[in-house]
């Protein structure tokens, strides 16, 4: 826990930002902090999370989403919510499980046939290589459901999921190895591993429990169940677990509880669960070489094929040396293996130690077959003491452990005393402890259990937080906290409410390691990863017909859908393949079909499938459903039901006036004169563009290139409207001359922001000055009027320096007090030809000097504007 020196305002804005705009700067704060009883701590620990608008986090933490089936993420230190990536769970915002290539993804998880459209995910795992994370890959697992799915983080889809063959219920997945070759997911509850009736008598002969070794091929990110197996265990109820690394990879180590083997019965007057499963002082930490398993079970003779899926049974892996149980404290929860991989603590929920096992220690016993003795299957147990580096008493309830960058220290999690500690597990010290709210549940340090561990903060993931946010109801958010850990000791800077499930835990990588798409390849089936068969470029928009069978190739892009129509009979089976078009950043098109239950998503470039019957007759208004322009609302069309069997009367009695060929010969002009103003602009902003060697700058690069994509789309429109003329069909070719203006504006709107980027990059550096200057021209309202380059409702500020004789002096006295200078002939003639007096905007006289450096940088760019 952190105190702060109380002289917090003159380090926070004294000498780093300079005395100048400290004194303004400090009055407002002040102010601030008064009205919201902020503590000067409060403003510090604020300053610590705050992120300026377009100012990105260092850190990404991917939570779990609890009961919810999805995932979270979120930036660190700002804490703000980026994304939920559906999982087990269909997201209708993501088009997930409404399209079909999501639908098939998700339909992967249906368990004996049947569609599970949740999941309770527990434990997310980033890919590695070296115990490192890659940015590669995301794993979850499903404890309810016991499944495992992978995300590509190319893209944060969901991409695959396995169901565990054997398993009835799962929790310690997904852990993968160090190089990412295997994903290790633990059982819990122990059930039979056939899809049989077996009574619960014979819950020792017939139940067990295991961990799976999923192969997973990290080059495209994917599980390979055939090449997977199942190391069977005792019915204890495994529970957390954590691969090996550096020294120890190669081993697997997962907890159990309920080594009792205590089957209730509390509805036949049996002591409960909860007392029988926990009589036991200690319970068995499974140490297994998932290695040499891996290799065995690659023979026939090693493995029972259960549910079509490789189990290597007990007494195989135990006469080859593979699988070892070493007596850990009293219903153990977390078990965490160091950056080193030496040393794995494991925490007894029930018990107030963490417990040090050294795994050089664990080896020797192994390699000298130095056994305690042998559980009832036959399992060789290695003596507690002689594996333990330590033991220390921590608190209430430990759970989990997250590292630190700075040898032997660890952050562990107290449940019951809503704690979180720091410790020195080689020394075998606690260090600090800092309060959280309430019962925290799982950490999360920044990559935090990686051989890189990064320090820096310390989430903790509460499991209640009672009083902590604003009353909503009966069901709480949860809570996450983060805690600051760069300093001697722990200082919780901010909490964020989560709502959507119980996160069990979370996993967060340095933002400089991730590396996702901006836009696909144009016709990307977005699930494989694979050109799609429904790929459909401009012009090749159809509808083809066959019997029952309507495929509509479609493609959007700003503003329209193209077919605008499409009518089918009743009973016929649609399959609706769209391409968005767009290559542009964040140009998202939506799509749905009124009343048929239909949702896609369509990221740039991206192809998705619609399917249905269309078993309901009438008039379905389809559209685009994200805000995509100005024309957003008009990008829809129809799908048209019509029952074939049905005799429909024509409505089509009353004619409407039509224009007379001279008006519409003057809309067509005026149409025309207007494309032709607004292409004039557009030459000139591509005149400045390759003046200034645009190509050299790869932002601006790419929104021209996004411009000329709109821009080039032109001729083709101008070719349908001078056709139409030819015909005589001038409404049809003043239609054509209103798509080439949308066409324009689109290009003239990038255009613009690419000039403006471009400026930027090319203009001369600013001095800090200059860019406060800027910011004071902007926040004290001065650009409501000057507009810089240009006349607007006030004069244009370009060279005003240089207008008046002094004019430094002249320009920061009439900001100061302009009314002083209204009689001044020059001024007199601005108010009388603007119409507007200059206001007092009360500034200081360091934001004038500042303003005064802003426009003298105004000046040497004064080409540029
Ligand atoms: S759990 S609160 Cu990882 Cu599922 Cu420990
Ligand atoms: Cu596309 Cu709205």
């Amino acid at each position: 826990m952190k105190r702060f020196p109380s002289k917090f305002l003159s380090v926070l804005l004294g000498t780093a930002v300079g005395a100048t705009i400290a004194s303004s700067a400090t009055n407002e704060l002040s102010k601030v902090m008064k009205e919201r009883g902020l503590s000067e701590i409060d403003v510090v620990r604020a300053a610590k999370t705050y992120n300026p608008t377009g100012v990105k986090d260092k850190y990404v933490v991917f939570s779990s989403g609890g009961q919810s089936g999805q995932m979270i993420v979120y930036g660190v230190p700002s804490m703000r919510l980026l994304k939920y990536i559906g999982v087990f769970t269909p997201e209708p915002w993501q088009g997930y499980g409404f399209d079909e290539e999501s639908k098939k993804v998700l339909r992967q998880g249906n368990i004996r046939g049947r569609e599970i459209n949740w999941g309770d995910t527990h434990h997310p795992a980033l890919s590695e290589t070296d115990g490192k994370y890659d940015g590669k890959w995301l794993v979850i697992n499903d404890k309810a459901n016991p499944r495992i799915a992978v995300i590509d983080l190319a893209d944060f889809e969901t991409k695959q999921i396995v169901v565990n063959p054997v398993f009835k219920s799962e929790h310690g997945g997904s852990f993968f190895t160090q190089n990412s070759e295997h994903i290790l997911e633990a059982a819990q509850y122990a059930a039979p591993f056939d899809n049989n009736y077996h009574p619960i008598e014979e819950y020792k002969e017939a139940y067990r429990g295991g961990v799976t070794v999923w192969k997973f091929d990290p080059k495209i990110g994917r599980i390979k169940p055939k090449d997977s197996f199942t190391i069977e265990m005792p019915p204890y109820m495994q529970d957390l677990s954590d691969s090996g690394k550096g020294i120890s990879d190669g081993w697997g180590f997962t907890n159990s509880f309920n080594t009792e083997m205590y089957t209730g019965g509390i509805e036949i007057g049996m002591p409960p669960n909860e007392a029988g499963m926990s009589r036991n002082d200690t319970d068995f930490l499974h140490v297994y070489n998932w290695k040499k398993l891996y290799e065995l079970s690659k023979d026939a003779k090693n493995v029972k094929i259960i549910n079509d899926h490789k189990v290597i049974p007990m007494d195989i892996a135990v006469k080859n040396d593979a699988l070892f149980l070493i007596p850990e404290p009293k219903s153990p929860h977390g078990v965490d293996v160091d950056p080193t991989g030496q040393y794995l603590i494991v925490c007894g929920k029930l018990d107030t130690h963490a417990s040090v096992y050294d795994f050089k220690k664990i080896k020797k016993l192994i390699k000298n077959k130095e056994y305690v003795g042998k559980d009832p299957y036959g399992i060789p147990i290695l003596d507690m003491k002689k594996s333990l580096h330590g033991q220390v008493e921590l608190g209430l309830g430990p759970l989990h452990n997250q590292y630190s960058p700075v040898d032997g220290e660890v952050y562990t999690s107290l449940y019951v005393d809503s704690q979180v500690v720091k410790w020195n597990f080689k020394k075998l010290k606690v260090i600090d402890k800092e309060n959280v709210h309430y019962n925290i549940g799982h950490l999360a340090g920044m990559e935090g259990k990686t051989a890189d561990p990064q320090g820096d903060y310390i989430i903790a993931l509460n499991k209640l937080s009672i009083d902590r946010f604003q009353n909503v109801g009966p069901l709480h958010p949860q809570n996450h906290q983060l805690i600051d850990i760069s300093g001697k000791t722990m200082d919780l800077l901010v909490d964020m409410p989560l709502p959507l499930g119980e996160p069990h835990q979370a996993v967060a990588i340095r933002a400089s390691k991730l590396h996702p798409h901006v836009r696909y390849e144009m016709g990307t089936n977005t699930r494989t990863g694979e050109q799609h068969i429904g790929k459909t470029l401009a012009g090749e928009e159809r509808i083809e017909r066959d019997g029952k069978n309507v495929t509509v190739y479609a493609t959007l892009v700003r503003s329209h859908i193209n077919p605008e129509r499409i009518t089918v009979n009743k009973g016929d089976k649609v399959t609706i393949y769209m391409t968005n078009l767009e290559r542009a950043q964040d140009e998202t098109h939506g799509f749905t079909i009124d009343n048929y239950d239909l949702h896609s998503s369509l990221e740039p470039g991206k192809t998705a499938t619609l399917k249905f019957e269309a078993d309901i007759e009438g008039v379905f208004p389809y559209y685009c459903t994200e805000f995509c322009s100005a024309l957003h609302l008009e990008m829809m069309g129809y799908l048209l039901v019509k029952d074939p069997n049905k005799k429909y009367e024509s409505a089509q009695k009353l004619k409407m006036k039509s224009m007379t060929p001279e008006e519409l010969k003057a809309e067509y002009d005026k149409t025309v004169a207007v494309n032709n103003s607004t292409d004039a602009v557009i030459q000139s902003v591509v005149k400045f563009l390759k003046d200034n060697k645009y190509q050299e700058h790869k932002v601006v690069s790419d929104l021209v290139t996004d411009a000329f994509d709109q821009y080039n789309q032109i001729p083709e429109q101008k070719k349908k409207a001078n056709a139409a003329l030819k015909e005589g069909d001038v409404e049809k070719a003043i239609l054509f001359e209103n798509m080439i203006w949308q066409l324009m504006v689109k290009t003239a709107d990038v255009g613009i922001r690419a000039k403006d980027a471009l400026v930027r990059v090319i203009a001369t550096k600013q001095s800090s000055s200059a860019v406060r200057g800027e910011t004071a021209f902007a926040e004290g309202g001065c650009n409501g009027c000057h507009v810089i380059g240009k006349v607007s409702s006030g004069p244009d500020l370009t060279g005003v320096l240089m207008r008046h004789e002094n004019g430094v002096d002249w320009v920061s006295r009439f900001i100061l007090s302009p009314e002083s200078m209204y009689k001044d002939p020059y001024v007199k003639a601005m108010i009388d030809y603007f119409n507007l007096k200059m206001p007092n905007q009360h500034m200081s006289e360091e934001e004038v000097d500042d303003i005064i450096e802003y426009l003298k940088w105004v000046d040497e760019n004064a080409n540029l504007f």
